[in-house]
């Protein structure tokens, strides 16, 4: 069901916004922002939320210095989080088939990788793919940077989107990361844009940023033709042992309009209640999706750290009388040896990035 919006002109698809016009939304009072995105989300969308199961494949041990990532090597000794291998194709397949049972629609799967390496784990995840894929659910994967034969293999396997975090904005990046660039993870997004996979990117906020950095974030993914399909948002978790254990919690408040003003420069995107949702109450939560938000993470794990309880979740759903999107019949029935969906997005749109302006 569409529910049916209250004006008549449709909110423009656009990827010209300027830094002080989305620094101007964050402005708005509250309720004035969240009554423009919700909107803006009933031009769009339907009463469904997804849910999308999460799995880490591969578990710490990572080369990146990502200071909120409880996965990276740097921060082990202080973490205690120990370099796992991969995990097993049938394991994971078991996995996504109990999430499939519980309800979710998309499984997503993250390795503790700088970067893909070609040999015997690739061909695993592969696998892993087709196997979720044959389950009819939508795929997902996680796996750091990719190179484009890599993205080729990936889309070739069926893999419906590739989750590749900006984080945050291109101004703050340095002080969370110094092992890689922004243009780096830029890269890989154009990678898998050019198979026709679709794009899951976005950020955490509560890292320290400010609110223009929040801005600067929202206006990089919004320059991107099309728009990442999903948009994660996810508060910071601050995970003992990491650089960023002692930051203040995340008010959730923020959380509701990091997700409206998402909502309001990127209307047709799936935008994702990540990460820092089991700190939030049913009322926060009921908040983030007036404010737009079309999805979560379902399932008791994130990667490491808790998630809400499944249950719970379902019951929530409910009792605000939202309902769970249903797998796709088409997505059922994928035909691995049909050609990536081509995308009218050209790939050069993406690099490089210009500071705000
Ligand atoms: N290594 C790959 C990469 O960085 O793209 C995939 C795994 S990485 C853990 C996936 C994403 O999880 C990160 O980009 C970040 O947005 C999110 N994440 C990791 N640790 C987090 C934390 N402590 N709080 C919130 N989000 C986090
Ligand atoms: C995303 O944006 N958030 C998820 C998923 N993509 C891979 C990961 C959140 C990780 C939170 C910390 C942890 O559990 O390790
Ligand atoms: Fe964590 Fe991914 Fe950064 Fe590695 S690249 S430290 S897994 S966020």
């Amino acid at each position: 069901m569409t529910l049916n919006a209250s004006f008549n002109e449709l909110a423009p698809i656009r990827h010209d916004w300027k830094q002080a016009e989305i620094e101007a939304l964050f402005a708005l009072p509250l309720l004035e922002l969240v009554h423009r995105a919700q909107m803006v989300h009933r031009q769009y969308h339907d009463d469904t939320i997804q849910l999308a199961s999460l799995l880490s494949i591969k578990t710490g041990g990572c080369a990146e210095d990502c200071g909120y990532c409880p996965q990276s090597a740097h921060h082990a000794k202080k973490t205690g989080q120990a370099k796992e291998s991969l995990i097993d194709v049938d394991y994971v397949l078991s996995r996504a088939k109990i999430a499939k049972e519980a309800g979710a629609s998309r499984f997503c799967m993250g390795a503790a990788w700088r970067s893909v390496r070609d040999g015997k784990e690739f061909d695993a995840v592969v696998d892993m793919v087709k196997g979720v894929r044959e389950l009819g659910m939508e795929a997902c994967v996680t796996l750091g940077m990719l190179q484009p034969h890599q993205a080729q293999r990936l889309a070739d396997a069926g893999l419906t989107a590739y989750n590749h975090n900006l984080d945050t904005s291109p101004e703050f990046y340095g002080e969370i990361v110094s092992t890689r660039t922004y243009q780096e993870r830029l890269d890989t997004l154009a990678h898998v844009r050019a198979t026709g996979v679709e794009l899951c990117c976005g950020g955490i906020i509560g890292m320290g940023e400010k609110e223009f950095d929040r801005a600067s974030l929202l206006r990089v993914l919004s320059e991107m033709n099309p728009h990442p399909e999903s948009v994660p948002v996810n508060a910071l978790v601050a995970v003992r042992g990491t650089p960023m254990e002692g930051l203040p919690p995340v008010d959730s408040l923020d959380m509701v309009r990091m997700i409206a003003v998402a909502r309001i420069v990127m209307p047709k995107s799936r935008v994702r209640l990540s990460a820092g949702r089991s700190e939030m109450s049913a009322e926060a939560q009921a908040m983030c999706f007036m404010a737009g938000a079309n999805s979560i993470f379902y399932g008791e794990k994130l990667l490491t750290t808790a998630n809400n309880d499944a249950a719970e979740d379902r019951a929530l759903i409910a009792r605000l009388g939202l309902n769970v999107q249903e797998i796709l019949e088409r997505s059922a029935h994928h035909d691995l040896d049909a050609p990536a969906e081509s995308q009218s997005g050209s790939v050069s749109q993406m690099a490089p990035v210009n500071a705000a302006n």
